[in-house]
């Protein structure tokens, strides 16, 4: 209870950081005291969509309650929310703006252990701002590969002269939440579109090894990245391949190409307990880097969903020797050379290890030794205004940003580890997170 009351209190300071500093800007700047936009996706209140569902999970319904009343005001005099003029990247835009208002719209309309109903009446408002904001994403998936533009204005629709590069990450994560949006709107479209992307990644799978590039141009197909792996502009990928096959069983495709990728990483790309980025045509065989991201620790909980606890177990122990190393996971680290790599010494709060851990924590029905995490993430990155990422993990020197994902994600993460009653494991209800921590479920 002590733990769980502790992370309340840090979620809080989070939160009310960013609303008396940021609101109603999209980001907050912990270290300046004001607000700022988020570079990848500029839209107004983008920190309070991402944490909705956290206030509810974490209990506190008023909050919850009052935020989405934010949103429509702000819906009423802009005259549509997301009618703003920014250039958004579709992947960022996608997994916490329209994410989020998923997320808190399951939570607002059917809750887990209390009916925000009783205190309020919920009348789909996030619904509506959500097809707004699908409606603005899908000039991107106007290509002719199917594979979309990774940039598009909520106004204006892709800018002339955008980039036709677009991340396999980027482009392969927005199945979920745009099937979702048809499933809540009975509008296929955005489910149809979100299935064609990822197919078009996968078609275009090597050959032999079956590895997939980290960067493909959308109008030919191509690969302009042909160096494959699990970390950086590859991760969710993977992630959204199986997680969409567990939620949505009736595609059955998409176990098929989950198994497809996921046996040539396990096959061409793994070597002990490390998966460095090698070249999608000659997998490790060519050689690979010695380099762990940050990003690719959501390893461990992908194994847990694939029952593979031992794996998961000895994954995640060798991300946590690293993270004892300096109290915190570098974005990038050498693993042959023990030492952060050059210039890869940043953490920007990020989630991964700790989600990875109550995963695996649940499936084991042990807890996982997070306090430590908790103690140095207060320790370290509390600032009199918020919680600041980490510059330098040697150092400890802090930098001007809190990202949302601290409050959707690495605080709701740390939180169920600790509350084992928490509706949101109920197994029957199948509630499974999406990239950016949403919770979401099967709809017919
Ligand atoms: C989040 O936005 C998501 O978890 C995404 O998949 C990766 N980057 C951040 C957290 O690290």
């Amino acid at each position: 209870e002590e733990i769980r009351i502790k992370i309340k209190s840090m979620f809080k300071h989070a939160y009310d950081s960013y609303f008396y500093n940021a609101f109603p800007l999209g980001n907050l700047k912990p270290l300046s005291c004001r607000g700022g936009k988020f570079e990848l996706s500029r839209i107004k209140m983008l920190t309070l969509i991402d944490s909705l569902d956290t206030l509810y999970i974490l209990n506190n319904h008023t909050e919850f309650v009052r935020g989405i009343e934010r949103l429509r005001e702000f819906d009423v005099i802009n005259e549509g929310f997301f009618r703003q003029d920014e250039n958004v990247s579709v992947f960022e835009t996608n997994i916490r703006a329209l994410g989020g208002l998923i997320g808190a719209h399951f939570l607002a309309d059917e809750g887990l252990d209390v009916n925000i109903n009783d205190i309020w009446e919920y009348d789909n408002i996030l619904l509506k701002l959500m097809i707004d904001l699908g409606d603005r994403l899908l000039p991107a998936f106007n290509t002719p590969t199917g594979i979309p533009y990774g940039t598009v204005n909520l106004i204006h629709g892709v800018p002339a002269g955008e980039t036709k590069i677009a991340s396999l990450a980027g482009a392969g994560s927005l199945s979920l939440e745009m099937e979702v949006l048809s499933r809540l709107t009975g509008n296929g479209v955005y489910g149809r579109v979100g299935r064609k992307s990822v197919e078009g990644l996968w078609r275009r799978r090597n050959a032999e090894t079956g590895l997939v590039g980290k960067h493909v141009d959308v109008s030919t197909g191509h690969w302009v990245e042909s160096v494959s792996g699990i970390g950086s502009n590859s991760d969710s990928f993977f992630e959204y391949l199986l997680k969409y096959s567990i939620l949505f069983p009736e595609h059955s495709g998409f176990w098929i190409m989950f198994q497809d990728v996921w046996s040539g990483v396990e096959e061409h790309v793994k070597v002990g307990v490390w998966y460095g980025d090698v070249d999608m045509a000659r997998g490790n065989k060519g050689g690979s880097r010695t380099r762990f991201e940050s990003l690719a620790s959501f390893l461990p909980g992908l194994q847990v969903l694939l029952g593979e606890l031992g794996e998961a177990s000895k994954s995640l122990n060798a991300f946590y020797a690293v993270r004892s190393k300096y109290n915190f996971l570098p974005e990038r680290f050498d693993y042959e050379a023990w030492d952060v790599e050059g210039g890869g010494g940043q953490h920007p709060l990020r989630p991964e290890i700790y989600e990875s851990a109550y995963l695996l924590g649940r499936a084991l029905k042990t807890i996982n030794p997070l306090e430590d995490a908790i103690r140095d993430i207060d320790k370290y990155t509390r600032t009199p205004c918020g919680f600041a990422s980490i510059e330098n993990v040697v150092t400890k020197k802090l930098a001007d940003d809190m990202p949302s994902y601290f409050l959707s994600e690495t605080l709701k993460y740390l939180y169920l580890a600790f509350d084992d009653d928490n509706k949101i494991h109920d197994k029957g209800a199948g509630w499974i997170f999406t990239t950016e921590a949403h919770p979401i479920k099967w709809l017919p």
